[in-house]
């Protein structure tokens, strides 16, 4: 009986180029939408499409613009992730260095030998990519000329682009994911899909119209992989963590199953091939009609993906009770607080057993190989005068995470082809546009205000997770 992770078991780490990159007008670079979301509290209604930015504006910071400035420090940082043993490293293109505007027909030659090299630089170490085609990205251009997704032209851009990576890096790159967390675009349209609403507009109409257009460029994407290279592997991304019920009324069972449904209606789409009945039966009620072709839904049946990843940062809790709703903070799933569980500084609630839960979830309703693309703990670090840092809270989080995920296929006989824990070096937070808040390995001198000499320093954990990998798991230290 095998007793710990599968041979060839991928571990490693994992970022978003508009979080580390920087650089963001260097080399033909043009504007994207991550790149005009500021720090502060603006940032979120115009994350989710509600406040209307798109250039720079007076006033603001935009921590995106230079980041970490991996750009230009690219071999230096995975060089330190081939120190600690990674097997692979997920990383997203920014879609804007590639077509600066979104829809020319040629591609921007400084963008990809970008990438080039650096995949080059990934292999010398042993490293394999996995590749996150867009992870809330897209070009400021394809927003304000076409809407972003909510136009079906975007199908014929994302699949130039999709082409052109394929074509260039085959044999380089294997693993690709088309969307990250796709289902975002329930909760942060303008950054999951270049959405912002006009007055009066059916916003949920909206929404699932791009998420059509969304899941069918993911078809096209798996279809064309293949035929580019029959050994590429194509998944889908979900912002996964189940739903537990508030209490044990059949109310809040319902309530945790819709919400369950909610996003795993991506995921069926993606890993089943058809739009699941609960969700037309949604629409119906919702006065929702989303306009497909025929075509489209033989891409979806025909095209399906190859592996299911997912971010496990949380469990969830939902109820069916209208009078109870006190919120955890921090978190673009507002969810209730489960009393059981104790939370980060930023009000996530920590449920290692979750994660167990989760992917038992999700080997049941698809039974293909999953991958943990993101796991993590965001904290506050104080470095000592050489950018150490003591974070056992860091290594405590990701060792209990490891444990559930060890269990999961030890014991349940789950299939997971590896984990990459999110921000392996410290960026930039998505959700609040801040760098105190970190997830890495590695500590980088930035502060909230772009401040910092950008410097890199292994912290405890840095030493920790290598022993991680180096026993395939075995010791968790
Ligand atoms: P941060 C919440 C909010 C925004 C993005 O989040 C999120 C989530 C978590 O469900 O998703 C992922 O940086 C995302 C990453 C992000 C990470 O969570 O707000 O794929 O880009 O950085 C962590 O702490």
């Amino acid at each position: 009986m095998n007793k710990g992770f599968p041979q060839g078991f991928l571990w490693g780490g994992a970022t978003a180029a508009n979080q580390c990159e920087g650089a963001y007008d260097v080399d033909g670079r043009g504007l994207a939408n991550v790149d005009v979301v500021p720090i502060g509290e603006e940032r979120f209604p115009i994350i989710a499409g509600q406040r209307k930015m798109f250039d720079f504006e007076e006033g603001y910071f935009y921590p995106a613009k230079e980041s970490i400035d991996m750009y230009h420090h690219y071999k230096e940082d995975i060089a330190l992730f081939g120190e600690m043993g990674f097997k692979t490293y997920r990383l997203s293109i920014a879609w804007s260095r590639i077509f600066p505007k979104g829809d020319e027909l040629e591609p921007n030659e400084k963008g990809l030998e970008f990438y080039e090299k650096l995949f080059k630089e990934c292999h010398k170490h042993g490293i394999e990519p996995l590749v996150t085609i867009t992870h809330f990205d897209c070009p400021m251009h394809l927003i304000e000329e076409y809407g972003g997704w909510r136009n079906r032209k975007m199908l014929e851009f994302y699949e130039r682009l999709c082409r052109t990576l394929f074509m260039r890096y085959k044999g380089l790159v294997k693993y690709w994911l088309t969307f990250n967390e796709i289902n975002m675009i329930l909760h942060a349209p303008f950054m999951g899909a270049g959405l912002y609403f006009e007055e009066g507009e059916n916003q949920e109409q909206v929404k699932y119209q791009a998420a059509h257009h969304e899941l069918v460029a993911s078809a096209i994407a798996t279809k064309v992989a293949h035929e580019i290279d029959p050994e590429n592997k194509v998944g889908c991304m979900l912002a996964a963590g189940q739903y537990y019920p508030n209490t044990a009324h059949p109310r809040d069972y319902w309530a945790a199953l819709q919400e369950d449904r909610e996003n795993y209606f991506f995921i069926d789409v993606q890993a089943r091939g058809e739009y699941p009945n609960y969700a037309k039966k949604k629409w119906e009620r919702l006065g929702i009609d989303v306009e497909m072709s025929e075509e489209d839904l033989a891409l979806l049946r025909d095209y399906t993906v190859d592996f299911i990843s997912f971010s496990y940062y949380s469990s969830r809790v939902a109820s069916g009770d209208p009078e109870v709703n006190e919120k955890t903070e921090g978190n673009i799933f507002a969810s209730i607080k489960n009393p059981y569980l104790e939370a980060s500084e930023w009000g996530w609630q920590i449920d290692p057993l979750g994660l167990r839960i989760t992917l038992n979830a999700i080997w049941d309703r698809y039974q293909k190989p999953m991958f943990i693309v993101e796991n993590g703990l965001g904290a506050i670090d104080t470095p000592d005068e050489n950018g150490y840092v003591e974070d056992d809270y860091r290594i405590d989080y990701l060792r209990q995470h490891i444990a559930a995920m060890r269990d999961a296929i030890v014991e349940d006989g789950v299939e997971l082809l590896g984990y990459t824990t999110w921000g392996c070096i410290d960026l930039v937070s998505a959700g609040t546009g801040e760098m105190k808040k970190r997830y890495g390995f590695i500590y980088v001198d930035r502060d909230n205000e772009g401040k910092g000499t950008l410097t890199r320093s292994k912290k405890k954990s840095f030493h920790w997770y290598k022993q991680v990998i180096a026993t395939n798991g075995q010791d968790l230290g």
